[in-house]
């Protein structure tokens, strides 16, 4: 390409990061991708398949920030959050088993990016706490959002301001009479159920 915006170039063009061992996001830090695309080592952290017990690329720890990521294929089992975290302006390409889990108590805060071709899951809450979605897009998903299946923990997911399209099962689903979901200000397009298993009067949309 033309030599004076090399840099730039480079950059924007830069092939994929494979990552081998997964990136460690320590307590209060950040990560900046600055618009890099990795994707997982699938003999090390797995092929992005349904199958259970592959790695994350990023584990958070408490209060970690996640930023200005692309995580390609094969995506193997995201980004996993030890506690609260501040996600802005990630995009999954194609999800692999899922794309992100709270693993621990927190409050998760995803924000702007999107989450494409997920078999199943994209947001799995395998803890107690919050997820907060806003501007975000996803397409071609199984649901958007889902409490891990058999816990009666309390989560409170949130989705504002966002574009999900092309869902198999629902957007937000639990088997917990104590959780609750609000959907505000969002579109869709050919989402079958916004709300799946959570008791009568713990869901709104608006
Ligand atoms: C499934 C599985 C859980 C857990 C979860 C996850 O729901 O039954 O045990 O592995 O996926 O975190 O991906
Ligand atoms: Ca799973
Ligand atoms: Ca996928
Ligand atoms: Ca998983």
């Amino acid at each position: 390409l033309i030599t004076s915006f090399g840099a730039v170039s480079s950059k924007v063009h830069a092939a994929p990061q494979v990552v081998s061992q997964t990136i460690l996001v320590k307590a209060g830090e950040t990560f900046d991708g600055k618009g890099q695309t990795y994707v997982a080592n699938p003999d090390t952290l797995g092929d992005g398949s349904q199958d259970e017990g592959q790695k994350p690329i990023f584990r958070l720890e408490n209060g970690a920030t996640l930023k200005n990521v692309i995580i390609g294929a094969p995506g193997a089992d995201g980004v996993h959050c030890y506690g609260n975290a501040t996600i802005s302006n990630v995009t999954w390409q194609d999800v692999g088993e899922d794309a992100l889990t709270l693993k621990a108590k927190g409050t998760v805060n995803i924000t702007g990016g999107g989450a494409y071709k997920a078999y199943d899951k994209v947001f799995q809450a395998n803890a107690e706490g919050t997820i907060n979605i806003k501007n975000f897009k996803a397409n071609d998903i199984g649901k958007l959002a889902r409490q891990n299946g058999g816990t009666s923990y309390q989560v409170n997911f949130t989705l504002d301001n966002s574009d999900i399209s092309d869902v198999k099962d629902s957007i937000f689903r639990t088997d917990s009479s104590k959780s609750t979901a609000k959907i505000t200000n969002t579109r869709y397009s050919n989402v079958p159920t916004l709300f799946k298993g959570f008791a009568s009067g713990k869901t709104s949309q608006s």
